[in-house]
């Protein structure tokens, strides 16, 4: 591991944490409306993910700013869509669970549980078919490999052979349901291994699901074929901020802190020369101030006009086939 990828690695956790607890205050105070579910503590899955995996297609849910960054949008533009502005990536339409940049390769953001799956599917698909290599990747939740878009995926993924990678989080939780209580097995990766290749890694620890992911990438490139990583992770915030959250038990809670996936990078990248305490004070500080302007941004920005509602709903192409 080189201390670029460090760098990039804490920058991307700590943007993301900062981002989403203004985005909380936020909320409170009645700026952004709507849903808004956190990924606090998931943020080694997220960054380490979209980082290992590097070029290509991205489809993910709901819990979608911290991917949304690590893509390269800018923070403003998400800040400005949670608080419905015109300015924001999804022109302030969409809202937290509608982030959406093609020009990223960014395709959401989809509140709907699993409901994309196969559209990533059909994405590697026709990427396969029109001669590009290049692969796709889709991340879901635990609750979703219980839903028949999951399996359905997963058999046309193989069966077609489909360069795509299945990168479920592990949370242990479908908002107050323990995956236990849903599913037969709790190791989530053994409902795909007799369809591809599939692993469990440590998602509270960035280098584990970086490695994991890069490796994976390089795979279903070079077969041709899916591939499967079970991510555990743990959300530290509720489901979502309407959602009390006492489902789970403060001692639980606690134990998940402790292993921290920001404190966790900084503990070994100092140990192994990676960072510097100065470059962490320099992002901390940094971090910060882009929020704050990102804050600003989203403040100031008007709201769409009327004229916007009825654009963008339906695809220009269809409407002309249709009429
Ligand atoms: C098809 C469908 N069913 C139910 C819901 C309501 N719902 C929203 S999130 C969620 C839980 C999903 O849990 P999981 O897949 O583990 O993702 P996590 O929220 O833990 O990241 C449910 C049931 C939905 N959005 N879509
Ligand atoms: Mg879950």
């Amino acid at each position: 591991m080189n201390k670029s990828y460090a760098e990039q690695f804490y920058y991307l956790m700590k943007l993301g944490r900062v981002f989403e607890l203004r985005a909380k205050e936020e909320y409170m105070k009645g700026n952004i409306g709507g849903f808004l579910h956190l990924a606090i503590g998931e943020e080694a899955v997220h960054v380490g993910s979209v980082l290992g995996f590097g070029k290509g297609d991205v489809f993910v849910h709901y819990r979608e700013h911290v991917y949304a960054l690590a893509k390269g949008i800018e923070p403003k533009y998400i800040m400005a869509e949670l608080f419905g502005k015109i300015t924001g990536v999804s022109k302030g339409k969409g809202g937290s669970m509608h982030l959406y940049d093609p020009k990223f390769n960014f395709y959401g953001g989809n509140a709907i549980v699993g409901a994309y799956i196969p559209h990533a599917v059909g994405t590697a698909f026709a990427r396969k078919y029109m001669g590009d290599t290049t692969g796709v990747l889709v991340a879901f939740g635990d609750g979703a490999t219980n839903s028949g878009n999951f399996f359905e995926s997963i058999n046309t993924a193989s069966k077609w052979e489909v360069p795509v990678l299945f990168l479920c989080e592990n949370n242990y939780y479908a908002i107050g349901t323990r995956i236990d209580r849903v599913s037969p097995f709790v190791d989530l990766y053994k409902k795909a291994k007799d369809y591809m290749p599939a692993k469990q890694v440590d998602g509270m620890n960035i280098f584990e699901v970086f490695d994991a992911v890069k490796k994976a990438k390089e795979y279903i490139e070079s077969e041709g074929k899916p591939y499967f990583i079970e991510a555990l992770t743990y959300r530290y915030e509720p489901h979502s901020i309407t959602d009390t959250g006492d489902y789970r038990s403060p001692r639980e809670l606690k134990i998940a802190k402790e292993k921290d996936p920001i404190e966790n990078l900084k503990a070994i990248a100092l140990r192994e020369g990676l960072l510097t305490e100065d470059y962490i004070k320099f992002v901390d500080d940094k971090v910060k101030q882009i929020v704050e302007d990102a804050v600003e941004f989203a403040i100031s920005s008007p709201e769409p006009p009327l004229e916007e509602l009825y654009k963008d709903v339906f695809c220009e192409v269809c409407i002309d086939v249709v009429s």
